[in-house]
């Protein structure tokens, strides 16, 4: 219940089309996170895994149609189909509730409605944003517990009079027929039905954090974006922090939560957030970031001691797994972790594992766990004030093209490399896997309008300050001819970091190229790295003849922006252009 009339007044409404058995307020206590986790026990919607090796885990398996976001059946309903953009699925706004109205009609019957009340980003921050999400998933409830800051805290910070998003979902039938995921930016509203799954279901993540807030960013003067934040200490003691974009499934928890290599003797990384970054400029004339969430959503497989033992260390206890094999004792299990893979495994549907059905957990299996569990978790995760951000880093998969660092040469040109990412597809979203497509800051699926718009609000930022961050552009995942990956990643990504810091600091060497700044042979620090001459040069080449067609496909793909697409980043390319076409000439 609350003292906030119009919060009241939606509730009733909404309950009136759904027509649920019981509403319930979620106040987010453990008494409560009990007994609904003791309901779902007993109705199968999750199971209890191994206490004595995870204890206070569970194992929820989603219906198989349902197990990634669904960019296709994401819609953002402004007036004028040109502000959401061809980035975005438009329906105007009548329209998008007329198809999704009458879903709702009835669709709770038999079941509890949860009222969850969650603000995004630490309390007493200037930057947190509150909403509450009506619910019939009790699954939801309990990751957004995880995820968010829920219950009678927010309420009270709504019921100071703060604004809302408001966000109706409901698991409907799970028919992927009858499942949309719609925004209304205008109306701060937003309403999923027919999906359980994460991003598509947990309204605090992508269709608040990023959706939603990008477009109030814009109004409002900041940037809400889908980037990881991470704190560097030197030896001598000094955190620098570091704000970087990579597409779902590229390894943002990973780079989050860094273990330096043995000859960073001393370094240490901190994680703020491993997924949202909202980013202000504040008085200092640099940007502050906090992270909205409070937990991580991450990618199981390919996670393990070796990869990232931070997470490992994170995941043991109190954390929910979503299509995660077990073994035969419960203990959760995916591909690429640690140790042989057990002759016995349960996959991720449930059945005894046969190879011949694919991999035993899902490629787009999570985990869902508290941030505060992380051993790497920043003294400064929870600060209100957020983080100074020294470098801005996007990053793409990609196995040709694009080298391991460069950095842009200015903030105009840093915002042309983000908004001219590319990156081949994840099994986070459903659809074909390993397809390069053009990746914008990583914002594709997430930015809540027209792109050309969002990028003129990025160089907007510009003229605002001589103190903004530096920006740089990393590949992780470049293949020789063979189709190894080049680079070894994880921990040896701290290598690129430093290179990043030492740039900010003014102090690494670089070559001045067309597409930008590229480490000097001999700037990054390679020491105890099998690797030879040969692939060092080649991981960080810049083909004039690849990066022309490169470019071309730039313009073809700002060109669907049309006469809204900023100048400067035209500009941008054909200076590029221009400096290959010379270097071709040569
Ligand atoms: O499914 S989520 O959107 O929550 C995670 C992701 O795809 O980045
Ligand atoms: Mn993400």
């Amino acid at each position: 219940m609350t003292k906030n009339a119009e919060l009241a007044a939606w509730v009733d409404q909404v309950a009136q089309l759904t027509k649920p058995a019981r509403i319930h307020w979620c106040d987010g206590t453990d008494a409560e996170n009990d007994a609904i986790i003791a309901q779902m026990l007993d109705s199968g919607d999750l199971i209890r895994l191994n206490e004595k090796t995870h204890p206070n885990c569970f194992l929820h398996r989603s219906d198989p149609q349902d197990v990634a976001r669904v960019e296709h059946l994401t819609f953002v309903c402004t007036r004028e189909q040109e502000d959401a953009g061809p980035n975005n699925n438009w329906l105007a706004p009548e329209e998008g509730h007329a198809k999704v109205d009458p879903l709702f009609e009835g669709c709770m019957r038999g079941r509890t409605m949860y009222v969850v009340p969650y603000l995004m980003g630490p309390y007493g921050s200037p930057y947190a944003r509150a909403g509450v999400e009506i619910t019939d998933s009790p699954y939801v409830v309990v990751n957004m517990r995880i995820m968010a800051r829920i219950g009678q805290r927010a309420l009270e910070h709504i019921e100071a009079g703060n604004s809302i998003v408001r966000g109706l979902h409901s698991t409907g039938d799970l028919d992927p027929e009858r499942r949309f995921i719609m925004h209304f930016p205008d109306e701060l509203m937003i309403k999923s039905i027919g999906s359980g799954y994460g991003g598509n279901a947990l309204l605090g993540k992508k269709c608040h954090a990023l959706r939603i807030a990008s477009a109030q960013a814009r109004t409002e003067g900041w940037l809400a974006e889908h980037m990881l934040i991470l704190g560097v200490e030197s030896p001598a003691g000094e955190t620098r922090y570091i704000a970087a974009a990579f597409p779902s499934a590229c390894g943002k928890t990973n780079l989050a939560m860094l273990v330096p290599p043995a000859e960073f003797d001393g370094w240490k990384v901190w994680t703020v957030g491993d997924d949202i970054a909202w980013m202000h400029l504040a008085d200092d004339g640099q940007l502050w970031a906090i992270n909205p969430e409070a937990g991580f959503f991450g990618v199981a497989p390919g996670t393990s001691l070796k990869t990232n033992p931070n997470c490992m260390n994170t995941l043991g206890r109190n954390a929910i797994y979503t299509n995660v094999a077990v073994t035969p004792d419960l203990q959760p299990w995916w591909e690429g972790m640690d140790g042989d893979k057990p002759a016995e495994l349960i996959d991720w549907q449930g059945r005894p594992h046969d190879p011949a059905n694919g991999p035993a957990a899902h490629p787009n299996a999570r985990f869902t766990v508290a941030a505060s569990q992380c051993p790497s978790f920043s003294p400064q995760g929870d600060a209100p004030a957020g983080v100074p951000i020294s470098a801005i880093v996007f990053g793409g998969r990609r196995s040709t093209v694009a080298p391991l660092v460069f950095e842009a040469l200015d903030w105009s040109h840093g915002v042309f490399a983000g908004a001219a990412m590319a990156s081949e597809t994840t099994a986070a979203a459903t659809g074909k896997v390993g397809q390069v497509r053009r990746d914008p800051m990583a914002m594709k699926p997430f930015c809540g309008y027209n792109f050309a718009d969002y990028w003129q609000h990025w160089l907007g930022f510009g003229p605002k300050s001589g103190k903004l961050p530096r920006i740089f552009h990393v590949n992780w995942f470049r293949k020789d001819d063979n189709g190894r990956f080049m680079w070894p990643g994880f921990g040896d990504n701290m290598r690129v970091l430093e290179w990043v810091l030492e740039r900010c600091a003014g102090r690494a060497e670089a070559v001045k190229t067309p597409i930008g700044y590229v480490p000097e042979a001999g700037a990054l620090n390679l020491d105890g790295l099998d690797l030879d001459r040969k692939t060092v040069q080649d991981l960080l080449s810049i083909d004039p003849r690849v990066w022309h067609e490169e470019i071309d496909q730039i313009e073809a793909y700002f060109a669907t922006y049309g006469e809204r697409l900023p100048q400067a980043l035209r500009d941008q390319a054909a200076r590029i252009k221009a400096a290959l076409e010379d270097q071709l000439a040569a």
